[in-house]
């Protein structure tokens, strides 16, 4: 692929945190890194697992395709690659290509001397993930807690661990995880809406300043957050919703066994109704 012409100024030497040179070079629009061989190599071992589990259970149909976790009775142990072992060992080669993918991040971030956000962003991705496939099921005592990776599979999962506890839906952390999902929607169309409002108007009408954007808000609501504060609260928003998603399925199990309804006895027993 052909170089843009202003991608030369950008494409610096340096900013590597491990292997100086080693691979420090890009392929067509996408810069390698030692990460970037990690997370090819994580990706592609994790991608020939799926295939061969796949042929174990003798289909190719991507939509039925699913490599289960092992059976409880193995505890936190090793299991047998076909009752579990693909499972463990994906596992390990999805963790290591999210983590050296979040790594390149950092080093594209180095080069190009900004701010880290975009990896600390995806590692909120990384660690709702890792709760669900590592931290809950130590804390339960077995691997056989983790979800099966498969389309429709990981969807029964979801389902049959949400009516474990009743109605998952009285959670008060997926209450919060939800609102926070919702905000997110509401606040990027609103950004996205008003942004186009002021910059792309119209043929032959004049495009507006962020003046305007905030003169809009503080005319409809009486406040503007601004133009930076707008994206800081983006920010914000979306990844409590991830982080909050974490918690309300780390605390299932480990920290609260019965139904999720049955939580909100405290407020019945609160003494001011006596
Ligand atoms: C648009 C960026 C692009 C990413 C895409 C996903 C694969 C999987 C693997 C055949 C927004 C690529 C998919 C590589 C192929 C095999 C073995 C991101 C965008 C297009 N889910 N989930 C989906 C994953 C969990 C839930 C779709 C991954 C938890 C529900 C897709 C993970 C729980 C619904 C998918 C993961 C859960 C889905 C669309 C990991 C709680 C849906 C995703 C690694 C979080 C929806 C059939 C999307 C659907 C859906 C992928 C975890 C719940 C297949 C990779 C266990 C309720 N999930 N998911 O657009 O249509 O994300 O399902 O944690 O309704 Mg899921
Ligand atoms: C885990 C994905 C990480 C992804 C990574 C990257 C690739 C590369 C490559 C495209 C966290 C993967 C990348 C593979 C792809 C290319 C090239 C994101 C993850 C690292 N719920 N519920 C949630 C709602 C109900 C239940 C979270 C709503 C029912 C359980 C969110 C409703 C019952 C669990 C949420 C609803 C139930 C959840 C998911 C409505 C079922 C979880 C978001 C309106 C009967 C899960 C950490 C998330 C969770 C979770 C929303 C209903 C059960 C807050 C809106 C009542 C068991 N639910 N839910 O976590 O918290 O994203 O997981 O009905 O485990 Mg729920
Ligand atoms: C935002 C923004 C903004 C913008 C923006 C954006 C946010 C300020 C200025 C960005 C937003 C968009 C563009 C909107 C659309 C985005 C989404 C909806 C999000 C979802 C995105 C997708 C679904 C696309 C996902 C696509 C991806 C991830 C690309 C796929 C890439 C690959 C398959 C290659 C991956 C690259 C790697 C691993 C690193 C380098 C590797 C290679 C080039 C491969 C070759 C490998 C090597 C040379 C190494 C050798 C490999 C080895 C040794 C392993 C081999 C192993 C063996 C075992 C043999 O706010 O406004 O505008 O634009």
């Amino acid at each position: 692929m052909a170089m843009l012409s202003f991608e030369r100024k950008y494409r610096v030497r340096g900013g590597t945190l491990i292997g100086g040179d080693l691979f420090d070079f890009w392929v067509g629009p996408f810069y390698v890194g030692i990460f970037g061989v990690m997370t090819a190599f994580f990706a592609f071992l994790g991608t020939v697992l799926i295939f061969y589990g796949a042929s174990l259970q003798g289909t190719f149909n991507p939509w039925t395709i699913s490599i289960a976790p092992p059976d409880l009775k193995y505890g936190l142990g090793l299991a047998p690659l076909a009752e579990g072992g693909l499972w463990q060992i994906i596992t390990i080669c999805a963790i290591g290509s999210f983590v050296s993918w979040a790594l390149r991040e950092v080093e594209i971030c180095r080069k190009l001397g900004m701010g880290y956000h975009v990896p600390v962003a995806f590692g909120v991705a990384i660690f709702a993930y890792v709760t669900l496939v590592v931290i809950r099921p130590v804390l339960l005592g077995a691997w056989g807690h983790g979800f099966p990776y498969g389309i429709f599979s990981h969807l029964d999962w979801v389902s049959n661990v949400g009516y474990q506890y009743l109605n998952f839906m009285y959670n008060p952390a997926h209450m919060i995880a939800v609102t926070f999902f919702f905000t997110t929607t509401l606040a990027l169309s609103l950004h996205g809406a008003l942004v186009l409002s002021a910059a792309n108007p119209a043929k032959g009408e004049a495009v507006k300043t962020p003046e305007h954007e905030n003169a809009y808000f503080r005319d409809f609501i009486g406040y503007s957050i601004g133009t930076i504060g707008i994206h800081r609260l983006g920010l914000f928003l979306a990844l409590s919703a991830g982080f909050w998603s974490a918690v309300c399925i780390v605390i299932s199990g480990p920290f609260w066994t019965q139904g999720w309804p049955r939580w909100w006895s405290w407020w019945l027993d609160l003494p001011i109704w006596s």
